[in-house]
This record gives structure tokens, C-alpha cells and sequence, in this order.
């Protein structure tokens, strides 16, 4: 097992203090969910004050793990007062700090000692500690680890939490970068309870007809540059449509499934010069390293980033860049 130290160190920091608080990023998926959740039901187990806080809205199809009950679960004032008094906290597969959104700068300014637990590429920053492995496909692998190390009492909530992280952020077990470990540790998962048919028709099978229906008139617009294949969503049609970022992420799933496609895109255009990406990676290209090259993250398979720009320039960078990092692929 990888990060021996770092797990004594966090094994310490859990036995020596109270407060706790687990957070993660803005428009928040599965693994952030279930990171979070199997590491707040570890420390409540202990007894800790533990609260979860994460940026913007959660996705309703994960309220099966109990989101509402546990997660931003009192005021506004309680959890401003709570950050401010937190001894340690954990930032989970955040990519990069500014996802943190409305919780940076009271986290940044909060005494705490802050653990940053990630598979992306990520920078230390102003956090004490990091935990990076850009192996794992989910940084649900890592939390399963740490608390092996910690010698958790792992019950059925944990395991669904963990399951569900693993299982949404490998695509349903179908992306690269699924290794192994990730079945190894599904396999010991299942023991507690955890049923994968039920977790993956929660997480993929859950649109509405009404959304299908926008899907296929997107899906109808798909442009392709070589082994590069996208969709825009101009402004005019998310206000009219009422499409919600989710719905945007079900979406890059269908494009996947163009078999010519080593990256896909889907373009959303936030206002008339703000222009919000998501890209996939099906052959190694790094998209990881396009989305930095916008100030955005994320890690080789999928990553995604926000630039003021007109739709018409963002897509044509971005077609330039997909071209450039495909050449370095071998074919
Ligand atoms: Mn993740």
C-alpha cells in the first residue's frame, strides 16, 4: 500500500482531534459525493464531529447514499461557524482549489490542518498535506486505503458510498485507468452489501423522456474534426431548454460511444463570452494537459474548463490543441 507515512500522519491527526470537515468541488459527481460520505461515516463511527460540505448543487440521483441527510445538512451560519472551527480538513478530488468555490476562501482562512486527498494532478497550494495518485481512476480508491490502513469498521453504508464513487468515476468499470485494484477493491466492497446493478441504474439510468428528447437534438448537431468529435450548446438553448450541468455530463457518456472518436467534447455556452468544456479522452490523449492549457483540470481521461471567450473561438483553440495532443499518441 502506497502512503504509509501520509496515513500515520492522518491516523494521528484523527486520534488527537474533535472537529472535522470533509469537503469537495463544485458541480460535484459521484466520487466527491462518495469519497466524502465513506470518510464521514469512518469519523462519525469514531465519535468525531464531522460535518460535509460541498459547493452548488447536488445531484439528485445520488440522494439514494443519503446526500440530504448528511451533506450541507444546517444553516448557512452553522456551517460558516463549523469551517471556522474545524481542526482538520479533507479537500476530496478537487483538481484544483478554486473548486472549492464559495467554501475557498473561509477554508484558505481557516486554521484547520487541511489534507488534500486526489487521483488528479493537483498543486499542494496552501494545503498542509497531499495525497496524489494519478493512477487511481477514482479517489474513492485512495479513501478505500486509508481506511484499510485505519482499520475502518467497513459496513454497508461505506461500502455503497465507496462503490458508488468507484463506479461513477470509471464510467460503470468501462474507462481507462480502470486497473485491477479497482476491481480488487469492488470485489471486497460487494462483501458489505453493495448491489452493482442497483448502483449503476441509479447513477446512468435515471433520465428523464424529456430530457432524452434534448439529448437527441443535440446529439443531432455532433461535429467532427478527425478523431475529434463535439457538441455546442449555445446559450440560447440551455435558457430555453432549462439544461442542468448533469444533464451536460449524460451527455459527453453518449458521445463516447462514436467509435472513430479519440476525444469528445461537449462546448456549453454559459453567457455570450463565457464558454464552459468537458472533454474525454477514448486513446490516451491527456486531456488533462488541454484543460490545464486553459486554466482549467481534471486528469487524462476526463477534465473540463470555463474561458471568456465566443463559443466560435473556444472551439476552434480547442479543435488546434486536441490535434497537436493526438499527434503524440501513437495510433
Ligand atoms: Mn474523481
Amino acid at each position: 500500500m502506497r502512503f504509509q507515512a501520509e496515513f500515520r500522519q492522518i491516523s494521528s491527526l484523527i486520534g488527537d482531534n474533535q472537529r472535522f470537515l470533509i469537503t469537495s468541488h463544485i458541480h460535484t459527481d459521484g466520487d466527491a459525493i462518495g469519497s466524502s460520505l465513506a470518510l464521514y461515516h469512518y469519523l462519525n463511527q469514531l465519535g468525531k464531529a464531522v460535518r460535509v460540505a460541498i459547493p452548488g448543487n447536488i445531484p439528485v440521483k445520488y440522494g439514494f447514499l443519503n446526500t440530504k441527510k448528511i451533506i450541507n445538512h444546517t444553516s448557512q451560519k452553522n456551517l460558516a461557524a463549523f469551517i471556522q472551527e474545524a481542526q482538520v480538513v479533507f479537500i476530496l478530488d478537487i483538481s484544483t482549489l478554486d473548486r472549492l468555490d464559495e467554501f475557498y476562501q473561509p477554508i484558505q482562512e481557516s486554521a484547520a490542518y487541511k489534507i488534500c486527498i486526489d487521483h488528479h494532478p493537483v498543486e499542494k497550494g496552501w494545503t498542509d498535506l497531499l495525497i496524489q495518485d494519478t493512477t487511481r481512476i477514482a479517489t474513492a480508491e485512495i479513501i478505500y486505503d486509508l481506511l484499510r490502513y485505519l482499520k475502518a469498521n467497513f459496513n454497508s453504508e461505506i461500502a455503497e458510498a465507496l462503490f458508488t464513487a468507484i463506479l461513477s468515476d470509471s464510467g460503470g468499470f468501462r474507462y481507462p485507468g480502470t486497473t485491477r485494484d479497482t476491481f480488487r477493491i469492488a470485489a471486497d466492497l460487494m462483501g458489505y452489501g453493495p448491489d452493482p446493478a442497483r448502483i449503476y441504474n441509479m447513477v446512468y439510468e435515471q433520465a428523464s423522456v424529456r430530457q432524452l428528447r434534448v439529448w437527441g437534438r443535440l446529439l443531432h448537431k455532433i461535429e467532427v474534426d478527425g478523431h475529434f468529435s463535439w457538441i455546442t450548446i449555445p446559450f440560447e438553448f440551455i435558457r430555453d431548454k432549462q439544461i442542468f450541468p448533469e444533464e451536460v455530463d449524460g451527455l459527453i457518456d453518449l458521445l463516447r460511444k462514436d467509435s472513430k472518436a479519440a476525444v469528445v467534447g461537449v462546448f456549453v455556452q454559459k453567457n455570450e463570452d463565457r464558454v464552459q468544456v468537458g472533454l474525454r479522452s477514448k486513446n490516451g490523449v491527456d486531456v488533462g494537459e488541454i484543460a490545464r492549457g486553459f486554466g482549467g483540470g481534471g486528469h487524462k481521461h476526463a477534465a473540463g474548463f470555463t474561458v471568456g471567450k465566443s463559443l466560435i473561438e473556444v472551439v476552434d483553440e480547442t479543435k488546434i490543441k486536441v490535434r497537436i495532443a493526438s499527434r503524440k499518441v501513437p495510433e
